[in-house]
This record gives C-alpha cells, sequence and structure tokens, in this order.
C-alpha cells in the first residue's frame, strides 16, 4: 500500500475502499448473472421469451437499495471531505504560489522557498495562488489535492503524522513544462523544523537578483548558457541588438534597462522574433521596481 502520512489519509483510503468494494461486487454481480442469463434464456432451453408484466417488489428493491448505497458512499466521502474544510485555530500559514512552471511557498516571516519543510503533528494551512493558470497541488501521500484558481483565494490544510520526503505535483495540465512543476513536502520534528528554519532564513550570499529570479521561476524558460528553451537565453543579453515585434510590426532594438524592465511588466508587448507570445506573465504586479532592477543588475553579469 502506498504511505499515508497525514490525518486525513485514513478517512480518505476509508472512503475509497467502501466506493471500490461496492463497485467491485456490483461488478463481478451483473457480469455473473449476466453470463448465466445467457445459458439459461438462449432460444435452445428457452423457445418462447414470457412476457413480464411489472413487480412492485423488484421496483421498490432496486429503487431502494442503490439510493442507500449512494448514501453511504455519500456519508463516507462526506466524513472524509468535512474536516479538510475546517483549518484548525492552531494552523501555521504558508503561502503556495503556481505558476508556469514552478511551485513557490512564502513562510510567514517572508522566508521564500522552493520546496516545502513541515514540522510534524502541526497543522499547516496552505493558501493556495496562482500567477497565471489553473494549477492543482496534490500530495498523494497526504491524500490531499485542491486546484489554485487565478484570481481566487483557496487554500487547503493537513496535519503530517510521518516524517519522510513525500511528492507534491500539479495535478492539472498546465502547459507546455506541466511536469517541471514536481516538488516535494519534507516532514521533520519540532526541532529539526526549527533548525532549518533558522538556516534557511540567514541571508544567502547569491545575487538578489538570481534569487528572485529561481524564485519566480525565470529559468524554467530562459537559460544563462546560450541554449534555447521557451524564452530567448539570457547569455549576454544586457546590451544586445535584438529584432522585436511591436504591435505585428518588426524593429530592432538594443536591449537595456529600459527594454528589459518593460519586458518583465508586459512581456508580451515586444517579443523577440521567433517566439511565442503569451506564454509569460506580466510580473508588474508580482515583482517591483528594486526587484526588476536587482534582476537587470544580475543580468548584467551573465
Ligand atoms: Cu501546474
Amino acid at each position: 500500500m502506498r504511505t499515508a502520512a497525514s490525518t486525513f489519509a485514513q478517512g480518505v483510503d476509508l472512503s475509497l475502499y467502501i466506493i471500490a468494494g461496492i463497485s467491485i461486487f456490483f461488478l463481478l454481480g451483473i457480469t455473473a448473472v449476466m453470463i448465466y442469463f445467457v445459458f439459461r434464456y438462449n432460444k435452445k432451453r428457452n423457445p418462447k421469451s414470457s412476457h413480464i408484466e411489472g413487480n412492485n417488489t423488484i421496483e421498490v428493491v432496486w429503487t431502494a437499495v442503490p439510493t442507500i448505497l449512494v448514501m453511504v458512499m455519500f456519508y463516507f466521502g462526506w466524513l472524509g471531505f468535512r474536516p479538510m474544510r475546517t483549518v484548525p485555530d492552531n494552523a501555521m500559514e504558508i503561502t503556495a504560489y503556481g505558476q508556469m512552471w514552478k511551485f513557490s511557498f512564502e513562510y510567514p516571516d517572508g522566508l521564500l522557498t522552493d520546496s516545502l519543510v513541515i514540522p510534524i503533528h502541526q497543522p499547516v494551512k496552505l493558501n493556495l495562488q496562482s500567477r497565471d493558470v489553473l494549477h492543482s497541488f496534490f500530495i498523494p501521500a497526504f491524500r490531499i489535492k485542491e486546484d489554485l484558481v487565478p484570481g481566487k483565494n483557496n487554500y487547503m490544510w493537513f496535519e503530517a503524522t510521518t516524517e519522510g520526503r513525500y511528492d507534491i505535483m500539479c495535478a492539472e495540465y498546465c502547459g507546455q513544462l506541466h511536469s517541471y512543476m514536481l516538488t516535494s513536502v519534507t516532514v521533520v520534528s519540532q526541532e529539526q523544523y526549527d533548525a532549518w528554519l533558522g538556516k534557511a532564513s540567514v541571508k544567502t550570499d547569491i545575487h538578489p537578483g538570481l534569487a528572485i529570479m529561481k524564485q519566480n521561476a525565470c529559468f524554467t524558460c530562459h537559460t544563462t548558457d546560450g541554449s534555447k528553451l521557451i524564452g530567448p537565453s539570457l547569455k549576454g543579453i544586457y546590451g544586445k541588438k535584438e529584432v522585436v515585434e511591436t504591435n505585428g510590426v518588426e524593429r530592432e532594438v538594443t536591449i537595456d534597462d529600459t527594454y528589459i524592465r518593460e519586458s518583465i511588466k508586459q512581456p508580451n508587448a515586444d517579443v523577440v522574433k521567433g517566439y511565442a507570445k503569451g506564454l509569460m506573465i506580466p510580473y508588474d504586479q508580482v515583482l517591483n521596481d528594486e526587484q526588476i532592477s536587482d534582476i537587470i543588475d544580475y543580468m548584467k553579469t551573465l
């Protein structure tokens, strides 16, 4: 059996087994009756078919029994689902952002990470936000899945019961590099968590522009080694001349502060020739001017 590592796992598994059990019972039962009827009532054994007028008892039975079964499935489904929407008051809050094509996390003290680390036996509430299209946040080992809907604040919560590292994946096909959204949640003891938080919160010595770019999934589409992915490579980009398309008209630009700044804020206004439009979201609501300056500063080093 697959790892079950949250307080929800038992309830979800129970309803799954009940529904699967009922389905298998009827699949086998109905198939057996069908095969029996094929032999019992074929032309040789039953040359003249009889017309049956109706039978109140059978009609009541085949209405009542499925209704009860469906209500049983609903009851166990509801029993498992209701607690998932009721967040305990002591839950720790983390924001999870989904974007093409990366999940990222923001801890209460502002710490930004690519994967989740959480303490065991601690309720965690994830505020789910999408920066572009529909994504779906799925942790199979926790038996939870919830959509990240652009323009809507959704949430999920869970309490991990077993230490370990578990997959997080996007369960809603969100474009070409959908599979890149794979990341993980690591469940550790409270002491290990405190130690990790202390270490992770310390400022690293990487370039602030690089840190912002990593956080915003820039390198999913742009390389720094000259190779071509979804968007142009950033190698030697600063000061380079490029042909861009502005409102359907081609023109040559020099890539300077203004061009980079505008291309981050409104990427679809001047698209470099040969690249598709509409794949990058406008970052004017995501990054402030200072962050963009850090990025430009970093690009100059590439
Ligand atoms: Cu996705």
